[in-house]
């Protein structure tokens, strides 16, 4: 033994060091066009370099794309923030059974040539395609094992036999799955209160947990006071799409979960700092 570590551990904590702010971290995600197409879009908002622009702006520590939109959209991201490449997707525009699975859309190489600091991959815990999703996430996983670069994985538990995706123990279960199929960085659901949410940082035994946003709230102070919440039970932060780019103004409701999430602000003076009293969702 020489007590020497590996080539890749080196690369993975070089890059999670760079995309992870240790006070509470914010990424931005941003593949919604692919998972929920134009309905999730006001037709202001069409254009993803409006919302990029104003994400980046605001100070996010990274921007979680597909490949496509990451290479179109360097000259706004590259050099100002980190890049996150998800590379499983979905349409909406599928049969309603086969959302339960994500297409590959994208390789762990790509990630590396666009000069991402981490790879994304959805896996649905209780899918009926869970064994198809593990063996791509498995294939995912090897490969980012191999060139240093750290794969988060999307736990999200959606299928036939789970009612409530947010209940404790079915987020713990899609957690500590996702922690023993080797998860560098997991992203999963919400459980509602800081209490609970802290189980699932247990559960997750040090790899880093981020609260996945959902839909937008109707006020931004609701989905402030659970990023803090998020933060005191002791997750990394949260990678959040809807409830900033749907605000009101996007700019400042990205400023404002930063704040939050980093304990430089609570939602309340947040709220006020950034002038967000409400915050409109796109009526359907
Ligand atoms: P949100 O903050 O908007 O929920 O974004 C997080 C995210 O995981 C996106 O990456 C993805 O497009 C979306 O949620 C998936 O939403 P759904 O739960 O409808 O599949």
């Amino acid at each position: 033994m020489t007590g020497l570590t590996s080539y890749s551990s080196v690369g993975k904590r070089v890059r999670l060091s760079r995309l992870l702010d240790p006070r509470g971290t914010l990424i931005f995600a941003f593949d919604h066009w692919l998972e929920h197409g134009p309905t999730d879009f006001t037709d202001d908002r069409l254009d993803p370099k409006i919302i990029l622009e104003a994400v980046v702006d605001a100070g996010v520590d990274g921007v979680m794309l597909t490949p496509g939109d990451a290479r179109l959209y360097s000259d706004i991201w590259a050099g100002r923030t980190s890049l996150v490449v998800k590379i499983t997707g979905k349409t909406s525009l599928r049969p309603k059974e086969d959302q339960l699975v994500q297409s590959i859309i994208g390789a762990v190489e790509d990630a590396v040539r666009l000069g991402a600091d981490a790879v994304a991959a959805t896996v649905y815990w209780g899918s009926p395609w869970e064994d198809l999703m593990l063996e791509r996430w498995t294939i995912i996983r090897e490969k980012a094992e191999e060139y240093g670069i750290p794969a988060l994985q999307l736990a999200y538990p959606r299928g036939p036999t789970i009612k409530d995706r947010h209940a404790l123990n079915i987020v713990l279960y899609g957690v500590r799955s996702a922690v023993m199929v080797g998860a560098d960085l997991i992203k999963t659901y919400y459980t509602g209160d800081k209490e609970s949410f802290s189980k699932v940082v247990t559960a997750a035994s040090g790899v880093p947990v981020m609260m996945s946003g959902g839909p937008a709230r109707n006020n931004p102070l609701d989905f402030l006071r659970d990023l803090q919440a998020v933060r005191e039970a002791g997750a990394v932060g949260a990678v959040v799409g809807r409830n900033i780019f749907q605000a009101r103004d996007i700019r400042a409701m990205a400023e404002a979960c930063k704040l939050v999430l980093t304990g430089d602000a609570t939602p309340e003076e947040a709220v006020e700092g950034e002038g967000l009293e409400w915050v409109g969702r796109r009526r359907r």
